[in-house]
C-alpha cells in the first residue's frame, strides 16, 4: 500500500530567489523612483539574458504571449501560417490577434513537434510563415524547416516558451529561424513572475519590435506603428536578475530528478519518456511521459485521476488540441483525420511533477504508484484470463 502524499505535489513550483535579496532589490527600485519603461533593472536583465542565451538581439516583454504576438506583427505577415495543433493556446491566439489563419500540420510521433515532412504539402499561395513550437524542450527539426522556408521564401518563427537555455549541437536555440519567443512565466525554468523575451535575427525587425511593445512610439511626439503596451516593469526585471543566478543550480537539481524518474520508469510497459535530452541540450522545463493504454493497462486520463487520489497533480498539457477549438473546427487542416498523430498523442501525454525542490523520494514514490497501477492490472488480467478459460 502506497499512502497518499500529505502535502499536494503539483506539476511545478516556481524557482524562488532568496526573500532578503528580493527585498533589497525592491528597496533599490524604490530608491530609484523608476518603476518601468526601460529602467536600470530592465537594461541589466536584457544584457545578462543576451549573454545567457547567446543572442545578439533581445527584447523583454511583460509575458511570452505578447512577445510572440508583437513578434509576428513586426514581420508584417499576411494570410496563412503553418503551425502545430499540439501547443498551449497562446501560440495560435497570437496568430489570431494578427488576423492570420493557422494551418494545422500533424506532429512527429517522437518529439511531438510539428512534423517537418508534412509541412510542404500544406503550403499554398497564401502561406507566409511557419510557426514551430519546441514542445516540452524537444527542439523542432530546425534544419529541414529552414530548407522549406528558404525554398518558398517563408518566415520562420519559433515559440520557445519551453527551451530557455537549450542548445542544438552547441548552437543556442534562439539563433534558429527569424525569431524565437521565450516565456518567463512563474512556471518556467527561469521566471520574472510573468514575462517574456523575443530574440530576433534582423536588426531592423528588432527595432520595430521595440517600438511595437511601447505603443508604437518612436519618440515622445511620434507614433509610427500600431503597437501595444507590452513592456516588462522594473520589479519583474529585478526579480529576474535574482532568479537568473539560480538557474544553473536548478538545472543540476532537475537533472537528478529526471534521472530518478528514468531509472524508476524504465521497465514499466506502456510508458515512454518524451523528454529525453540532457545537459546543454535539455531545457529541464518539463518531464513528460506518454501512456499507451493497451500496453500499460490504463488510459492516461485514468492515471491522471488516480494520481490525484494520492495528492499528485499532473497535467494533460496540451489537451485539448488547438485544432479542436470551436472557432477553428471549420478549417480543413483542423479535421481530425488530417491530424492522426496529434489526435493520438493528445490522449496519451502526461506532464509529471518536475521542479528542483521536488524530493527524490517523492519521485520514487510517484513511480511506485505508477508501477503498482500496472501490476494490479496485470494481476486482474490474469484472473480474467483464468476466468475466461474456466
Ligand atoms: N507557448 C507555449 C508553448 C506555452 O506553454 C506558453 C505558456 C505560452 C506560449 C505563453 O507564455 P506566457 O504568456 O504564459 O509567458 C501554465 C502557464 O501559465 C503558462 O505560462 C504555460 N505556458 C502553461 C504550459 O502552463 P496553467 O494554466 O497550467 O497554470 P497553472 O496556474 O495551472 O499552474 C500550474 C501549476 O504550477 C499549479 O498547479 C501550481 C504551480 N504554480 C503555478 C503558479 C502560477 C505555482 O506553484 N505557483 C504559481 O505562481 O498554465
Amino acid at each position: 500500500m502506497v499512502p497518499p502524499f500529505i502535502e499536494p505535489i503539483y506539476v511545478t513550483r516556481p524557482l524562488l530567489a532568496d526573500k532578503e535579496n528580493i527585498k533589497n532589490k525592491i528597496d533599490e527600485i524604490w530608491e530609484s523612483k523608476w518603476l518601468t519603461n526601460n529602467g536600470t533593472q530592465h537594461k541589466e536583465l536584457e544584457k545578462e539574458l543576451k549573454k545567457y542565451l547567446r543572442v545578439e538581439n533581445l527584447s523583454l516583454f511583460n509575458n511570452g504571449t505578447l512577445a510572440l504576438l508583437l513578434g509576428l506583427k513586426s514581420l508584417e505577415l499576411k494570410g496563412e501560417v503553418i503551425t502545430t495543433p499540439f501547443t498551449f493556446p497562446a501560440t495560435v491566439q497570437a496568430l489570431d490577434w494578427n488576423g492570420l489563419t493557422p494551418v494545422f500540420c500533424d506532429i512527429d510521433p517522437q518529439t511531438l513537434n510539428i512534423d517537418a515532412n508534412k509541412i510542404e504539402a500544406l503550403i499554398t499561395k497564401d502561406t507566409s510563415a511557419i510557426l514551430g513550437v519546441h514542445v516540452f524542450g524537444n527542439p523542432c527539426d530546425v534544419v529541414n524547416i529552414q530548407k522549406i522556408a528558404d525554398k518558398y521564401n517563408l518566415k520562420v518563427i519559433y515559440d520557445g516558451a519551453h527551451v530557455f537555455g537549450t542548445k542544438i549541437n552547441g548552437k543556442p536555440i534562439g539563433s534558429f529561424g527569424d525569431m524565437t519567443m521565450f516565456s518567463f512565466h512563474a512556471t518556467k525554468l527561469f521566471n520574472t513572475l510573468e514575462g517574456g523575451g523575443l530574440t530576433v535575427k534582423d536588426e531592423k525587425v528588432n527595432e520595430r519590435v521595440k517600438i511595437l511593445k511601447n505603443f508604437g512610439l518612436l519618440g515622445p511626439e511620434e507614433v509610427v506603428l500600431c503597437g501595444l503596451n507590452a513592456k516588462m516593469n522594473e520589479v519583474q526585471a529585478g526579480i529576474g536578475l535574482e532568479v537568473l543566478k539560480l538557474v544553473d543550480e536548478e538545472r543540476v537539481k532537475r537533472d537528478k530528478i529526471k534521472e530518478t524518474y528514468e531509472n524508476n520508469l524504465l521497465n514499466i510497459p506502456g510508458i515512454r519518456i518524451i523528454t529525453i535530452l540532457k545537459n546543454e541540450y535539455s531545457s529541464y522545463q518539463y518531464f513528460v511521459i506518454e501512456i499507451d493504454e493497451e500496453k500499460y493497462g490504463r488510459s492516461r486520463d485514468w492515471v491522471h485521476d488516480e494520481l490525484e487520489k494520492y495528492n499528485v497533480f499532473t497535467r494533460k498539457y496540451f489537451y485539448p488540441l488547438c485544432s479542436d477549438f470551436e472557432w477553428y473546427k471549420h478549417l480543413a487542416s483542423a479535421q481530425p483525420e488530417n491530424l492522426p498523430q496529434a489526435q493520438k498523442s493528445v490522449k496519451q501525454v502526461l506532464s509529471m511533477p518536475y521542479y528542483g525542490e521536488l524530493e527524490l523520494e517523492s519521485v520514487e514514490k510517484i513511480c511506485a504508484i505508477l508501477k503498482k497501477i500496472h501490476s494490479e492490472i496485470s494481476v486482474d488480467n490474469q484472473y480474467q484470463l483464468v476466468g475466461d478459460m474456466l
